[in-house]
């Protein structure tokens, strides 16, 4: 059988990673513009590069949960015919023993060379913008997808998802495009899809069935 899982903020919740939008959300404190846009970063690199570097820190913090481990396990049995999609830019997917997992919105243990298209495993001096490695122009920045940037791996994601039997989205409320639009996708190409969130995401409607209730509980249960 040939899986999709989309996984958000909420996967990563139990582990004590904020989510985005859920009341003690990781946007508090700041408004998103102000962090998670190329404008942003011009107007202030060292605000963002601040609100990356915290993150990054929290990561030495958590520790992946039954979420996380659960859909390693289903990886271990799949194996290509799964393909692991997360928003999320954590790496609790890979410490839970999740392999090839593909981060749309980039990862926090990753930088990406503005000049050249580079991008490097973190290392923390990378904090002060040190030239890159690669071309040796001063244009590190966070590997992160912002807001009005492209996704990674769009034309993959597609093509698993018109060819999958199943799309499953967890922990994410449907709210940011184009992973919102994913369960629609799946719809358009006879593709059954489930929803596993604490509450109704704003696209519950587009889901075949929709289970409400903490992921480190709901995809064990699915998986197993
Ligand atoms: C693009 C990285 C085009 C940053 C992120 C109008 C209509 C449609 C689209 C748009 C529009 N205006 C603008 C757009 C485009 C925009 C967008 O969608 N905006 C939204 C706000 C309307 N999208 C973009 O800009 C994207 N790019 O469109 O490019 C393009 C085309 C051609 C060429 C170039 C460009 C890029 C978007 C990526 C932004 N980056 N993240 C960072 O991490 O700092 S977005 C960020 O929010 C996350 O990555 C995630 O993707 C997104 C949504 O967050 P969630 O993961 O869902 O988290 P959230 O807190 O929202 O929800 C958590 C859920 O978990 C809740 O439902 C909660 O109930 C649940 N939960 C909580 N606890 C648990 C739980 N569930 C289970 N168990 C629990 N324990």
């Amino acid at each position: 059988m040939r899986v999709v899982v989309l996984t958000g903020a909420g996967v990563s919740a139990e582990s004590g990673v904020p989510t985005f939008r859920d009341a003690d959300g990781l946007w508090e404190g700041h408004r998103v513009e102000d962090v998670a846009t190329p404008e942003a970063y011009d107007a202030n690199p060292g605000l963002v590069q601040e609100f990356y570097d915290a993150r990054r820190a929290a990561l030495k913090r958590v520790t992946p949960n039954p979420a996380h481990t659960a859909l390693a396990r289903l990886g271990d049995v799949l194996g290509d015919d799964l393909l692991l999609v997360t928003q999320n830019v954590d790496d609790l997917h890979e410490r839970g023993g999740s392999h090839d997992v593909l981060h749309m919105h980039g990862e926090l243990l990753s930088a990406l060379c503005r000049a050249c298209g580079h991008r490097y495993r973190w290392a923390d001096e990378l904090s002060s913008r040190p030239p890159c490695p690669g071309c040796g122009v001063r244009e590190l920045r966070p590997d992160i997808v912002w807001f009005g940037e492209m996704p990674y791996e769009m034309e993959r994601i597609y093509r698993a998802l018109a060819e999958a039997d199943l799309f499953v989205s967890v922990g994410t409320s449907g709210a940011v495009y184009p992973a919102a639009g994913f369960v629609v996708e799946a719809r358009a190409n006879g593709v059954r899809s489930l929803e596993l969130n604490l509450q109704p995401s704003e696209g519950t409607h587009w889901f075949d069935e929709a289970r409400h209730g903490k992921a480190g509980d709901l995809v064990p249960r699915w998986v197993d």
